[in-house]
C-alpha cells in the first residue's frame, strides 16, 4: 500500500495489533485460570475477556449488561442447555432427528446474538446457534419442529430476518455476505452476523466471502466458533496460524475473545455490529470455546478424545461463570435456579407437545417449495412417486 493511501485511510487498531502480534510472541502468556483446562479454553491475554471462570470481573473492566439484562441473557442459556438435553433424550427415542448440542457454547452464541436488533439486523446460522435463533424471533415449537423433518410447520416466518439452519459446512457465510452486501447496496442501516466452526474456516468458501467483504465493505459479523473440535479433528490440527488474525489481511478487524465469557463476547460483538451499521464494513471474531457434547447425536467424542478434557472445561462453563457473578452481587441463588430449572424444563415440554402436534412431511414435499413452475420431469417424478 502507498503511504499517500494509508494516511488517507487509517488502519484500524484491531489490525494493527494483529500485524504487530502475529511478528511478535501472539500466545505465549495465558490468563492464570487453571492449568489442566483444554486447549481453546487457555485464553491467551490477548484475549478480549472481561467475566473471569470465578464470576469476578477483570481488572479495570465493566460489565457490558446491567443485571436485569444479564440475567436475560442468562436465561436464555440455560434455556438452551435444557433445550439440548431434552433434544438429545427425544432423539434416541427416535422422535427427534440430528441434533448437535450448543452445550459449553451458550457464552459464544448467547453474547454475540445479544448484539443484533431481531427487528433490524440479520442472522445466518451454521448449525449450533438455537439460542441465537430463538433470540431473533424463531418460537421454540418451530426450532424443534425442523429436527422433527416437519417442514411447512418449521418454516421461518417472514417477519424473522434469519436464513435457514445450514448444514453443508461453511455454505452459509458466502451467502450472509450477498445479503450483507444488499443492505449496503439498500441503504437499509442493518447489519448481518454470520455463524462459523473454526473447521469451516478451512474451506474456500471462507476467503472468498471474507474477501468480497472486505472490497466492499460489507455490513458483516462473521463469528468463528472455535470450540476446539471439527467433529473427530482438533483444532491445533486443523490451522497452524491464528483465526482472528487473519482479518488484517482482507483489510478489516479481527478480535480474539473468551469465547465462554458472555461479557466479553457481547461488548466485542456489539462494537462489531454498531460498526456495520455505521457503514464501516466487517469485523471476524474468533470465540475461543469449548463443545463440551458430542459433535452431534451420530457421533461418540469417547473413541476420539480424553474424557478429562471434558471435565476439565467445565471449570470454565460459560452459564456457572454469570451464575456466580449474580450470585456475588445477591441476585442468584439456589432456590432462583432450581425454580427456572422446573420452569425451563416446562417450556420445552410445551414447546415439544405443539411441536408433536404439528403435520409431519408427506412424499409430495420432496418436490414442492422448489420451483415456482417444476419443469415436466420433475412434475413426472412427483407422480411416479405419488402413484406408487
Ligand atoms: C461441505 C461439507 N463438508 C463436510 C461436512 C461434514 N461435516 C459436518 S460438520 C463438520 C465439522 C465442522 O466443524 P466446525 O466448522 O468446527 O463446526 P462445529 O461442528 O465444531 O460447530 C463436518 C466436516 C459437511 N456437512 N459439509
Ligand atoms: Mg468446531
Amino acid at each position: 500500500m502507498a503511504d499517500g493511501e494509508q494516511s488517507s485511510t487509517p488502519r484500524p487498531v484491531a489490525v494493527a495489533r494483529s500485524i504487530r502480534l502475529l511478528g511478535g510472541l501472539p500466545f505465549q502468556d495465558h490468563q492464570p485460570t487453571t492449568a489442566d483446562l483444554p486447549d481453546p479454553l487457555i485464553i491467551p491475554v490477548e484475549a478480549i475477556s472481561v467475566l473471569r471462570p470465578d464470576g469476578t470481573l477483570k481488572a479495570g473492566t465493566q460489565p457490558p449488561m446491567a443485571d436485569d439484562e444479564t440475567l436475560a441473557a442468562l436465561r436464555l442459556m440455560m434455556l438452551s442447555r435444557t433445550v439440548d438435553d431434552w433434544a438429545v433424550r427425544l432423539q434416541r427415542l427416535g422422535r427427534l432427528g440430528t441434533y448437535g448440542p450448543v452445550h459449553g457454547q451458550e457464552a459464544s452464541v448467547v453474547g454475540s446474538s445479544w448484539a443484533l436488533d431481531p427487528a433490524l439486523d440479520w442472522l445466518a446460522p451454521a448449525y449450533r446457534e438455537q439460542p441465537a435463533m430463538l433470540r431473533h424471533g424463531l418460537p421454540l415449537d418451530r426450532l424443534l419442529a425442523t429436527y422433527m423433518g416437519k417442514l411447512t410447520a418449521g418454516r421461518i416466518p417472514d417477519t424473522v430476518k434469519m436464513l435457514p439452519r445450514n448444514q453443508s459446512v461453511c455454505a452459509q457465510v458466502p451467502h450472509a455476505v450477498g445479503l450483507a452486501w444488499a443492505q449496503k447496496l439498500r441503504q437499509t442501516g442493518a447489519a448481518v452476523m454470520s455463524y462459523l466452526g473454526e473447521g469451516a474456516a478451512s474451506e474456500g468458501d471462507f476467503h472468498e466471502s471474507c474477501n468480497l467483504a472486505g472490497v466492499v465493505r460489507a455490513p458483516i459479523v462473521f463469528v468463528v466458533q472455535n470450540n476446539g473440535w471439527a467433529i473427530s479433528t482438533a483444532s491445533s490440527r486443523q490451522t497452524a496460524g491464528a483465526l482472528w488474525a487473519r482479518a488484517a489481511g482482507y483489510g478489516f478487524p479481527g478480535h480474539l475473545v473468551d469465547g465462554n465469557d458472555l461479557f466479553a463476547v457481547y461488548a466485542t460483538a456489539r462494537d462489531a455490529v454498531e460498526r456495520a451499521r455505521s457503514g464501516e464494513g466487517p469485523t471476524l471474531i474468533e470465540n475461543r470455546t469449548y463443545r463440551m457434547g458430542m459433535h452431534n447425536t451420530t457421533d461418540n467424542p469417547a473413541a476420539y478424545r480424553d474424557p478429562a478434557e471434558v471435565s476439565a472445561a467445565a471449570a470454565a462453563d460459560p452459564i456457572a461463570r454469570v451464575q456466580r457473578y449474580l450470585a456475588a452481587r445477591g441476585r442468584w441463588d439456589a432456590e432462583t435456579e432450581r425454580s427456572w430449572s422446573a420452569e425451563l424444563a416446562e417450556e420445552v415440554r410445551a414447546a415439544i407437545d405443539r411441536a408433536r402436534s404439528y403435520p409431519g412431511a408427506t412424499p409430495a414435499d420432496v418436490f414442492d417449495h422448489v420451483y415456482a413452475n417444476p419443469p415436466s420431469r420433475v412434475l413426472d417424478q412427483r407422480r411416479a412417486l405419488l402413484d406408487s
